[in-house]
């Protein structure tokens, strides 16, 4: 008797087939739908396995023929085709051990699966399909391992999320996330026995440095639009001024926005100062000319995007022309911290000495300040914590911003 075991797209195939190879009398014993091995087989639709038998004596001379056809086959052809002959007694003895076989097969094939083992065929096609799978594996298995590490814990919270007490409060008051980190070496390099809340205390006071500008001669702010450098400047004029009874002149390049010279004209009227309006270059000269007598001059400027590389150019030649080593970039709280680092790098070619941190009332947490700073590396002058000209300007010590950025302080 003898077996064959074929792998066809359809039906009509393995009919037409077993016909031509093993006769009429040709029994089909099983059929099923299976998928061809490796990656290819997710992709493309399954073929059907058919067995089916014959008697040895009535196929003899079919099985001659068929040798000697199977030879001339493509190869393609023989490739969806695998031949398998036994010999046995019973059509239904057969079947019992194609069943078995069948099962032997299926119970491989999950072994295989779970082991992720990458299976060993013949075919180079096959090879590559197998390491793709293996592959495949194994990337699967980072994945899993990568969920399991956002698992909730014991404790119910995810581990990367697990801060400490300190990292929390810092987290917490808005303090970005490279700083976290580097305020927890500093502190676990503090190897003094002092609690860690006072260790924090002890790192962020050496991060903060705060300088007291002369407020004498020419001085000049930058910064970006809204931020409030046109109300600093009122600020810091009536202080001079009324409070101090100093002798201050305004002078303003910002032409760029509507109604930015009356805004400044308007505190100028108010205060009774002497107001300069620069246009070009050559204005600029004049105006600090005129105001030689002035012991302080302020001078306002346009905002300008730190994206703006051309902008801040031309800003530049008008900063240069006030030649002066008092020049402070104001920012204000509540830009984004993305943003922040922008400006602050974009307008580092004006070479400014202090920073300015405006609408600290508009802001519940204060962490901005040590981000600004550390940043910038530059030294903080004032803080603004209102519109009010001229008393929401302050100076703060490194103390009391500490307690700021701990939450353990408020501005209003
Ligand atoms: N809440 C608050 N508003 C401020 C502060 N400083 C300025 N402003 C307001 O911000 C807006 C823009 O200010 P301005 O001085 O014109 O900004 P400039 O474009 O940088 O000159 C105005 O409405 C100001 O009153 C501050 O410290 N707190
Ligand atoms: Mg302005």
């Amino acid at each position: 008797m003898i077996i064959k075991r074929y792998i066809v797209n359809t039906m009509n195939e393995a009919m037409t087939r077993i016909r031509y190879e093993l006769g009429r009398d040709a029994v089909i014993i099983s059929q099923r739908k299976i998928r061809k091995p490796g990656i290819k087989g997710f992709f493309s639709a399954k073929s059907i396995e058919v067995t089916a038998a014959v008697e040895n004596e009535v196929n003899e001379k079919k099985q001659n023929t068929v040798k000697g056809n199977s030879d001339s086959r493509n190869s393609n052809e023989l490739n969806n085709m695998e031949l398998n002959s036994i010999e046995l007694n019973s059509i239904e003895a057969i079947k019992k051990v194609v069943q078995q076989e069948n099962e032997n097969v299926n119970n491989s094939r999950v072994v295989q699966k779970q082991n992720s083992s990458v299976h060993k065929v013949s075919k180079q096609s096959d090879n590559n399909s197998e390491n793709l799978m293996s592959e495949m594996m194994e990337m699967k298995t980072m994945i899993s391992s990568l969920s399991q590490k956002r698992e909730p814990t014991i404790t119910g919270k995810p581990i990367e999320n697990q801060k400490s007490d300190i990292e929390k409060i810092l987290f917490d008051n808005d303090v970005d996330s490279e700083n976290i980190e580097n305020i927890m070496v500093k502190i676990k390099n503090n190897k003094t026995e002092k609690p860690d809340l006072e260790k924090l205390k002890i790192v962020l006071k050496e991060m903060i440095h705060i300088t007291k500008p002369k407020l004498q001669g020419r001085i000049v702010l930058v910064g970006p639009t809204g931020v409030g450098k046109t109300t600093t400047i009122a600020k810091l004029a009536g202080k001079l001024a009324l409070a101090e009874g100093k002798k201050v002149g305004l002078i303003t390049v910002d032409t760029y926005r509507i109604g930015a010279v009356e805004q400044l004209k308007a505190y100028a009227d108010i205060m009774n100062l002497p107001f300069k309006v620069v246009y070009n270059m050559n204005d600029m000269d004049k105006a600090i000319e005129s105001m030689s007598e002035c012991e302080v001059v302020l001078i306002d400027t346009t905002g300008r995007s730190s994206k703006n590389k051309m902008q801040i150019a031309e800003l530049r030649t008008f900063v240069e022309k006030a030649d002066t080593k008092n020049i402070h970039l104001v920012l204000s709280s509540t830009t984004k911290n993305r943003d922040m680092k922008y400006i602050i790098e974009g307008y580092r070619i004006l070479n400014y000495n202090s920073i300015i941190v405006t609408k600290l009332d508009e802001t519940a947490t204060y962490g901005s300040i040590l981000n600004i700073l550390e940043t910038a590396k530059i030294p903080l002058s004032f803080v603004s914590i209102g519109q009010n000209v001229p008393d929401d300007i302050k100076e703060l010590s490194a103390d009391s911003i500490v307690s700021l950025i701990l939450g353990e302080d408020t501005i209003c």
